[in-house]
């Protein structure tokens, strides 16, 4: 019998957790502990970092992990490269879940940027008004530009993130209406986005094409080369091709 740890954090694992808990797979679900209150998942929840790739390395070995399913976000590169080096050295193998990229459409006005530094660069000279739809760790390299924001966040912040920012208190997945009323309501004129793919946070980029603002969006951090399904019920049958027969 498999014994699973699932890195989760996104809508394709929550999917494949419900898959594991329907199989009666022995899996852990594990959060980073970014949030308040992450969404309750059907299988045993372990919550906070592993103390990097050792510690994740020493997880394996201690909880007799034999595959290591790798759900994270495509913006969460330091658990995914950990998750690499650790499942190498533990002998386990390694998959990721990871949905494909956005692709721009007809009627999409995107501009392409590397990172959080090239949106940054990308932002209009003149006062505009800018939807960062990027969550919460890379808001300070917005400080100091002339704009007005609208932010949207899972917890409410302690303090004001940047001046002149409306602040959205919101868990996606989003819609497409929601999307379009909020950014119609702020007079967004950018939006900034993360090319996250999936279906949680599309909402938004067909809001911008609607309304016809332009989107920043920013490229995936590089990972390192594994084993990619894009569909759960792909991964669940990695899982039982690569369970030895007979052991349960
Ligand atoms: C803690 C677990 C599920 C998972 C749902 C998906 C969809 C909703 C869209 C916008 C974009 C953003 C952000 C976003 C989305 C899903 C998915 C996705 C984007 C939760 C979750 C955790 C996190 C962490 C959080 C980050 C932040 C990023 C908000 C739970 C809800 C912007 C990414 O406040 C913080 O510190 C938030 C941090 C990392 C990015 C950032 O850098 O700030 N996700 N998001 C996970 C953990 O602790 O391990 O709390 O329930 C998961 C989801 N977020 O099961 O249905 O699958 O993508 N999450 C982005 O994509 O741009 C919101 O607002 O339009
Ligand atoms: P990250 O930068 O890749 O990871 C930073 C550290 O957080 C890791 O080294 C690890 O700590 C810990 N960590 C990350 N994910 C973990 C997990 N699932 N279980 C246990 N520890 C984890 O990660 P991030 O970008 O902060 O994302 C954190 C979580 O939010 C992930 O679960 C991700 O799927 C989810 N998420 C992120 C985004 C995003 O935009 N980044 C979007 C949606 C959801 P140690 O080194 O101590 O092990």
């Amino acid at each position: 019998m498999p014994r699973v740890l699932l890195l989760g954090g996104t809508s394709e694992a929550s999917a494949l957790a419900r898959l594991l808990a329907e199989a009666q797979v022995p899996a852990i679900y594990s959060y980073a502990g970014r949030t308040a209150a992450p969404l309750a998942q059907p299988l045993p929840l372990r919550i906070g970092g592993f103390g990097g790739p050792e510690g994740l390395e020493r997880y394996l070995r201690d909880k007799a992990i034999s595959h290591l399913i790798d759900a994270t976000h495509p913006f969460a590169a330091r658990i995914s490269r950990n998750a690499t080096q650790a499942a190498r050295r533990a002998g386990v193998p390694l998959l990721a879940l990871q949905r494909p990229e956005w692709q721009p459409g007809p009627g999409d006005d995107w501009t392409g940027v590397a990172d959080i530094d090239g949106a940054v660069a990308m932002l209009p000279p003149t006062p505009s008004r800018i939807f960062l739809a990027i969550g919460k760790q890379s808001l300070a390299s917005f400080a100091g530009l002339p704009h007005r924001w609208l932010l949207r966040l899972i917890d409410a912040p302690g303090e004001p993130p940047l001046p002149q920012a409306d602040v959205v208190i919101a868990r996606g997945p989003f819609t497409e209406a929601g999307d379009r009323a909020l950014m119609a309501a702020h007079g967004i004129t950018h939006l900034v986005a993360k090319n996250s793919g999936g279906s949680g946070a599309a909402a938004k980029l067909a809001a911008a094409r609607a309304l016809g603002i332009r989107v920043i969006m920013i490229d995936r951090p590089w990972v390192p080369e594994r084993m990619t399904v894009t569909e759960p019920q792909v991964a669940l049958d990695w899982l039982r091709d690569s369970t030895p027969a007979g052991s349960g």
